[in-house]
């Protein structure tokens, strides 16, 4: 048995590292060092080249090192047969979670404005709404959304959330598929966006979005916080939206190009905050861990967890 890493531009000596830490044992490959390609068992990757994983004839499962997989499917040729498994882990959703009650936060508080009092020296205290005044929806409600959804909620934030089907969650508004998004967006002063990017979610945050995001709120105006995927927004829009008041202000990390080029306007925007697609990292020993453990449930017969469904794409 055999495992075969890739992971493109990631620290594979780490990765590796802290696999064998967990088995010495384990015989594990680094693409495009395959060796034998029958020998390899389970593939744990991100952004796989095109058309590898299908030259390995014994393949069971192949492993997203991350919570996405989009990122799997730019191979366009992948094995049919194959079962694709994401990341759900304690240690993931944690850091997910701290990132966006930071944000929410930081909005909330208005702490952008503070931060530039300071630089004048100004004593100048603002009027600062309740939590319980600021609408909060969080666009994804599965791993990662419900468990920022919990946290904002304990914060006392009003909070809904918008998912493919209805969730039944204590306090949690739960508003469903296209024909109730725009009651979701009526209802939200800060969008908090933790869609996985399929056909269906691509391009999401646009214009359209952003005019009916609640105008009514106590704060400064509509928020947008992605930390999903890149394309689901459309940056020019956001940068329109930012200059007629559709938007605020807006938390990214996530980008339509990575890294966000130079000369792109949201770098140098007054009201944007930008991160570089670390808002929940994946940790190597917690994120070997699990795989490692999902594949020794694997070969003792057990069903893997998981599993994506590729009609759907996430
Ligand atoms: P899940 O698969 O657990 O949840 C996805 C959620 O999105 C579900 O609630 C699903 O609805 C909803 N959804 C999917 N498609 C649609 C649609 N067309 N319309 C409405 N709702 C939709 O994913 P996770 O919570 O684990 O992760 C979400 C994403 O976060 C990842 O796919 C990844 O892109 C991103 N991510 C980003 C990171 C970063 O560092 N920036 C780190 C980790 C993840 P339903 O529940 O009804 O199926
Ligand atoms: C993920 C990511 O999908 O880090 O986990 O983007």
């Amino acid at each position: 048995m055999a495992f075969l890493y890739s992971l493109d531009d990631w620290d594979t000596d780490l990765w590796m590292r802290e696999m064998q830490h967990l088995d010495t044992s384990l015989d594990l490959r680094l693409w495009p060092n395959v060796g034998r390609p029958e020998d390899i068992d389970y593939a744990l990757v991100w952004k796989p080249p095109p058309g590898e994983l299908k030259k390995l004839p014994n393949l069971k499962a192949i492993f997203s090192l991350g919570a996405g997989v989009d990122h799997i499917y730019t191979d366009t040729d992948l094995p049919d047969d194959v079962p694709i498994i994401r990341v759900v882990d304690p240690n993931l959703t944690m850091r997910m979670s701290e990132y966006v009650v930071l944000h929410v936060l930081w909005h909330h508080r208005r702490q952008r404005i503070y931060n530039h009092f300071q630089t004048e020296s100004k004593w100048h205290d603002l009027k600062q709404p309740a939590a319980s005044e600021t609408r909060v929806g969080v666009m994804g409600l599965g791993e990662l959304g419900q468990d920022a959804a919990k946290k904002l909620k304990m914060m006392g934030f009003r909070v809904a959330g918008w998912s493919q089907s209805r969730k039944n969650i204590e306090g949690i508004d739960s508003f469903r598929g296209r024909g109730e998004l725009k009651a979701f967006l009526n209802r939200t002063d800060i969008l908090v966006c933790l869609l996985p990017l399929t056909d269906g979610t691509r391009g999401l945050l646009n214009g359209a979005v952003f005019k009916d995001l609640a105008k009514d709120g106590f704060g400064d105006g509509p928020v947008l916080i992605n930390a999903g995927r890149g394309d689901l927004q459309v940056e020019c829009d956001i940068v329109t939206a930012l200059e007629n008041g559709d938007l605020y202000a807006a938390t990214l990390d996530v980008f339509q190009e990575e890294p966000l080029p130079k000369e792109s306007p949201l770098w140098t925007h007054p009201r944007v905050t930008i991160t570089p697609h670390n808002s929940a990292v994946s940790d190597p020993r917690a994120i070997n861990g699990y795989i490692l453990r999902q594949i020794k449930r694997h070969r003792a017969g057990e069903p893997l967890d998981n599993v994506i469904d590729r009609e759907k794409g996430y």
